[in-house]
């Protein structure tokens, strides 16, 4: 046997193998192509166990050859794999570009806070101006810091005009007023005291225009030595100046509360008929928050002594306020959450 045949099977081989490998489009061809000469069962590695069974005096030439067409092939793989990744890499600027500047015809506008939030942010603020601080209590209470702390026992008739959504087990109910906030903080904090603690209230109660079951009040608490009735009405038309603007005029009315002594009811002057009566007001007026000097008996389930502090609270409804600063007539409209009415503020 020459070594002839041999060798030009490899140079065909070679040949071949160039062609196809330059040609190549992908790297799985590529691989494919790589197992079919170089594999195991390849054709070069035949031609190479091929060399093994000529005379010895031809292996040698024939063997370098068949190594030298495995060297070849090799380095034209990895030549092709790496031209097929320069290329994907030069075409990803056309295949995948992304516009990061371009915004979708009206998908990205720009939102603003709700109504509610904004009122509570302007109250907050007002009050933060006068040195109160922000407190907070659970919407899951118990009948104690919700009634019976605030001179409500059981049976006593306040209870139906507070009537709350309860818990089936351990005597938990939705708060129906931020009022037991007053408490919490006095058992954890000794005078001088000035919060105001907003967030939602839960009342058993049918919905209209000017109620719901779920809304939200601001609840204030000031406790200090010497605290009397004209700094609450000071506070109140102070807030309501800040809130409202100077025109509106208020008005103090006496009211009641088991928690406070005595009690009063602020109203602020209608916007929209300035006092003179109209549809949303009631003859002229919107009642704002309820409000008192703190009775003793309150001080006492908070553990401060009403022989040396005296101390003022009042509770306002904010979804009444967002409705009196923005002029909205139905209170149920602040929680349909409809673009259109919310755009608007
Ligand atoms: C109270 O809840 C007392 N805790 C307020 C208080 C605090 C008095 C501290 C004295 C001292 P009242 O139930 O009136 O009171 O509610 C207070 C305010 O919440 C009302 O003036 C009104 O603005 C608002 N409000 C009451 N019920 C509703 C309702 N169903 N929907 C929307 N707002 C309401």
């Amino acid at each position: 046997m020459s070594t002839q045949p041999v060798v030009g099977e490899l140079d065909k081989i070679a040949t071949d193998a160039r062609r196809r490998i330059e040609s190549a489009p992908d790297k799985e061809t590529l691989e494919e192509l790589r197992v079919e000469l170089l594999g195991k069962k390849g054709v070069v590695t035949g031609a190479l166990r091929g060399v093994g069974v000529l005379p010895a005096d031809q292996r040698a030439a024939a063997g370098a050859r068949a190594n030298a067409v495995k060297t070849e092939i090799d380095q034209q793989l990895v030549a092709r794999q790496r031209a097929l990744e320069q290329n994907r890499l030069e075409g990803l600027a056309d295949s995948e570009w992304v516009d990061v500047t371009f915004i979708p015809d009206g998908a990205a506008t720009r939102g603003h806070l709700h109504p509610l939030t904004q009122a509570q942010r302007e109250i907050t603020a007002i009050f933060s101006r006068l040195g109160y601080q922000v407190a907070l209590g659970p919407e899951v209470e118990d009948d104690y810091h919700n009634f019976q702390a605030l001179n409500i026992p059981e049976g006593h008739p306040a209870r139906d005009e507070w009537d709350s959504f309860y818990l089936t087990q351990g005597g938990w109910l939705l708060r129906t007023h931020t009022s037991p906030v007053q408490i919490r903080f006095m058992e954890a904090h000794p005078p001088p005291i000035r919060i105001i603690a907003p967030g939602p209230v839960y009342r058993h109660e049918a919905t209209d225009a000017g109620h719901e079951s779920q809304f939200h009040q601001v609840e204030g608490l000031l406790v200090d030595e010497d605290v009397r009735m004209s700094d609450l009405v000071g506070t109140i038309e102070y807030f309501s100046r800040s809130m409202f603007g100077a025109d509106r005029r208020i008005r103090i009315t006496g009211d009641h509360f088991p928690f406070t002594e005595p009690s009063i009811g602020a109203a602020v002057s209608c916007g929209i008929c300035k006092g003179a009566g109209c549809s949303s007001c009631k003859g002229g007026w919107l009642e704002i928050m309820g409000a008192g000097m703190v009775h003793p008996q309150v001080l006492r389930n908070g553990g401060i002594d009403p022989e040396r502090y005296s101390g003022f609270a009042f509770g306002m409804g904010l979804d009444r306020i967002a409705m009196l600063k923005y002029n909205i007539a139905d209170i149920r409209r602040l929680r349909e959450n409809d673009v259109r009415f919310l755009e608007q503020f």
